[in-house]
């Protein structure tokens, strides 16, 4: 076997390894850290062809447990408890995003908002790989002027959209970059 084969098998290898390759044309990365300042995983967002966000999310030394996730409003990881995540992203045409009125969707009967996401359920490993599709969210939510972030909570989300019941103290945080 020459040097030459055996580099373009490595090279395939490789490819394998890394898995399917996601067609994302606009991406974000979000690096999630506790408190601690220790990264326990990664975020990469996507925006789909047909329109909303593709998520990939994974664990890597998170502890275990069922938790809440959400998209929230501020990509600002500094203050003590995150509280400068703010609020979840709100759902297109809310108040809050009424200059967005054009991109007004049905966001069906969970009535939350467009950044609530199914409970993430960490096996005992505190490792956990999951995609979501997430057709409230847009691009230009993950883009705007004061950017967006990813609150882990340390407990569940009930989906009752009450904020007191939706995962409690917030553990993990992570802001969304574009790459
Ligand atoms: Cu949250």
């Amino acid at each position: 076997m020459s040097n030459a084969s055996i580099r373009h098998g490595a090279i395939a290898l490789a490819m394998l390894m890394s898995g399917p390759a996601l067609a994302h044309s606009t991406g974000w990365h979000a690096a999630l850290h506790d408190a601690a300042g220790t990264q326990v995983g990664n975020i990469h967002a996507g925006e789909m062809p047909a329109g909303g966000v593709h998520l990939l999310i994974e664990l890597t030394d998170m502890k275990p447990g069922v938790r809440a996730i959400h998209i929230h409003e501020t990509g600002d990881c500094s203050a003590e408890g995150f509280v400068s995540a703010g609020a979840h992203m709100p759902a297109a045409g809310a108040p809050e995003q009424a200059s967005h009125a054009s991109h007004q969707h049905d966001h069906g009967a969970h009535g939350g908002a467009a950044g609530d996401l199914p409970n993430l359920h960490v096996p005992e490993t505190g490792m956990l790989t999951v995609e979501y599709f997430v057709p409230g969210l847009s691009p230009a939510m993950l883009s705007d002027e004061n950017g967006a972030s990813v609150i882990i909570h340390a407990g569940a989300d009930d989906y009752s959209g009450v904020a007191e019941r939706q995962g409690g103290a917030r553990e993990v945080c992570g802001v969304f970059e574009p790459h």
